[in-house]
């Protein structure tokens, strides 16, 4: 099944049940599975530094769903959980990005795949790094974990706690 990584963030609101919510609703999808969930991390704002400090996660998903109709549902959930779009950069209550989807390259209207700015970030490279530092990114040839090494030090990433989906799935289970 092809295996997708996924972004996740907030900084509005009650931003860690919000961040639940939305990963029970990624769990709910059809032919979706979720295999790996990161540490939660708390992080300085990039972009728009005058706001909030994020919570920043990343998960994987093993799935049937094709890239546009993945993403699709992750704008939905966005949207069901209060997401508005007032600001580019600004705060938001949830934000999923789809990060990579095996192999795949896209570069179609409204989906771009892999996300165009995740080996600049932080707040993505470092959860990512934890649950999935193999994963080739496809377009530039490297490693998460090389991509992360690349960044060097980001002492705006602090770990915030083990994520309350830590072990989920069991080792093991279908
Ligand atoms: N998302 C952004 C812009 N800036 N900064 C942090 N720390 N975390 C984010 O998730 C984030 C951001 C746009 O999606
Ligand atoms: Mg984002
Ligand atoms: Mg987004």
């Amino acid at each position: 099944m092809p295996r997708a990584h996924i972004g996740f963030g907030g900084n509005l609101g009650h931003v860690e049940v919000t961040l639940h919510r939305a990963l029970a609703a990624v769990a709910l999808l059809p032919a979706t599975r979720i295999a790996r969930v990161s540490s939660l991390y708390r992080t300085a704002p990039v972009g728009l530094t005058d706001q909030p400090d994020f919570v920043n996660g990343a998960l994987e998903v093993e799935t049937e769903l094709a890239p546009e109709e993945l993403l699709a549902a992750l704008l939905r959930i966005e949207g069901e959980l209060g997401r508005t779009r007032a600001l580019r950069w600004g705060p938001r209550t949830v934000d999923l990005d789809l990060l990579l989807y095996g192999d795949r390259v896209v570069a179609a209207a409204g989906v771009e795949v892999p996300h165009p700015r995740m080996h600049e970030r932080g707040f993505v490279l470092v959860p990512l790094t934890e649950i999935a530092p193999d994963a080739v990114h496809p377009a530039l040839g490297r490693t998460v974990k090389e991509l992360r090494e690349a960044l060097g030090p980001t002492p705006d990433v602090r770990l915030a706690g083990p994520s309350p989906w830590a072990g989920c799935p069991p080792e093991g289970s279908p």
